[in-house]
């Protein structure tokens, strides 16, 4: 079993319950179970795009499956869920985005896939949902909690819950 972090990220449509659906398509697509899920949080959109609020959240899970046809499966689920790689805009709006931060503690650097994710350390909408679930987790020799002290959490809100 490897365990894997995946950051969800959207702004176009009911992001919320878009998350809460996709996280039952990971686990059930990818055979997974789910160890922890963070809060979702509200943050500011970054980069040079004007463009709504974001909903962000972390979860960690445990699969079987390797790295490549855990990705083919993130991308079912965002393609299910009305996200078009196609015709959208390189950091502009879309209702559903899986990223793959960390899969164990494997390196890789491929086209279609790079481990860890090589920005999930510099962006706050990552690395504040992975602090309330994984502060401890050494990613790039750093913890999370470590890497997350170096950069402004400003504008980042948390949500309540919604059940
Ligand atoms: N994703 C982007 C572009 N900008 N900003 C926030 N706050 N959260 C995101 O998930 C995000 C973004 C493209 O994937
Ligand atoms: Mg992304
Ligand atoms: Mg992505």
């Amino acid at each position: 079993m490897a365990s894997v972090l995946i950051a969800l990220g959207g702004n176009v449509g009911d992001v919320r319950a878009t998350f809460r659906k996709a996280i039952g398509n990971i686990c059930g697509m990818a055979q997974a179970g789910l160890v922890a899920r963070s809060s979702d949080y509200q943050t500011p959109p970054v980069g040079d795009i004007p463009q709504a609020n974001f909903i962000n959240a972390v979860i960690e899970i445990d699969t079987d499956l390797d790295p490549h046809a855990l990705l083919f499966t993130l991308h079912k689920i965002e393609h299910k869920f009305g996200r078009n790689r196609a015709s959208e805009v390189r950091w502009g709006p879309r209702p559903l985005d899986l990223d793959m931060i960390a899969y164990d503690d494997v390196v890789m650097i491929k086209p279609e896939l790079v481990l860890p994710h090589p920005a999930a350390t510099q962006r706050a909408f990552v690395l504040v949902p992975l602090a309330e679930i994984a502060p401890a987790r050494k990613i790039a020799g750093k913890t999370v909690a470590e890497h997350l002290a170096k950069l402004s959490i400003q504008g980042i809100v948390k949500l309540p819950a919604l059940d």
